[in-house]
């Protein structure tokens, strides 16, 4: 089973019809990596895949691909904007392990202010709306997280797997072509001052995704300390290298 194979099949394409898409390096060493776990019977090859492109106003879009079997398939899926556009970030954390799915959908914010929201969030909202009653809020949710995500932040834990399959899939497709709705109507900023901002906020937002990043410790297990540190600053959260 690869769950999250088909959100893949979906993204690449739109981005590559709606963008002015160009690759973006992955450094060498992460493309694919794998790895064998679990002993006898219970051995399962997991296999981690990356891709990577940027656009004129997207800096970095890029996917991490996990497929481990039944019980562990993860696609993260970030956009990373230009620093000086003030578009959101597009995050997707969809991830399953034994204990079952999880979900997170967000166009996570630079700014908290009613301008910023009326622009980026109020757009969304009728998609949120749309989507509540069949992904109902997720509950449990890390409190430090919440500065770095928006009023319609999608987070949401399916029991069955044919709900993700359908009305997950549905709302990955509603969420990334908002974004890209977003993206077309975005002009370059040019004042000093907020291009300043702008630069401290997807700072704080990478710098906290890069310390705090839940698969580190599934990274640090299956391929160990030193590829999976690299992964992270190197590649998942890598604009501190790139300033
Ligand atoms: N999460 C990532 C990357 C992943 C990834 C790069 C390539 O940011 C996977 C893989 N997320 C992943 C895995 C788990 C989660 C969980 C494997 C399960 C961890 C575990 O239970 O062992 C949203 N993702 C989560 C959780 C949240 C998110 C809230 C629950 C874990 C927790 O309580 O911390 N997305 C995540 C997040 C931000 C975001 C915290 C913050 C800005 O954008």
């Amino acid at each position: 089973m690869t769950l999250y194979q088909p959100f893949l099949d979906y993204a690449i394409p739109l981005i590559t019809e709606r963008l002015d898409l160009a690759p973006y390096p992955i450094p060498a060493g992460f493309e694919h990596k794998e790895c064998i776990t679990g002993k006898g019977k219970k051995e399962q090859l997991v296999v981690t895949t990356s891709h990577a492109f940027k656009s004129s106003k997207l800096r970095q879009i890029r996917a991490a691909h996990v497929q481990g079997g039944d019980a562990l398939q993860v696609l993260n899926f970030v956009i990373f904007p230009q620093i000086n556009y003030d578009l959101p970030f597009f995050g997707a954390d969809l991830v399953t392990l034994p204990g079952g799915h999880l979900i997170a959908l967000d166009m996570q914010p630079l700014f908290h202010d009613v301008a910023y929201q009326q622009q980026y969030s109020d757009p969304i909202l009728p998609i949120f709306n749309k989507y509540q009653t069949d992904l109902p809020w997720g509950g449990d949710f890390p409190e430090e997280a919440k500065p770095f995500f928006s009023p319609a932040f999608l987070w949401t834990r399916p029991k069955e797997t044919e709900a993700v399959q359908t009305t997950v899939f549905a709302a990955f497709q509603d969420y990334l072509q908002a974004y890209l709705d977003l993206v077309d109507r975005a002009e370059p900023v040019t004042d000093s001052q907020r291009l300043a901002e702008i630069l401290q906020a997807q700072r704080n937002y990478i710098n906290y995704r890069a310390a705090k990043d839940p698969a580190r410790g599934m990274f640090l297990r299956f391929y160990g300390e030193e590829w999976t540190e690299e992964y992270i600053h190197g590649f998942l959260f890598d604009l501190e290298r790139h300033l």
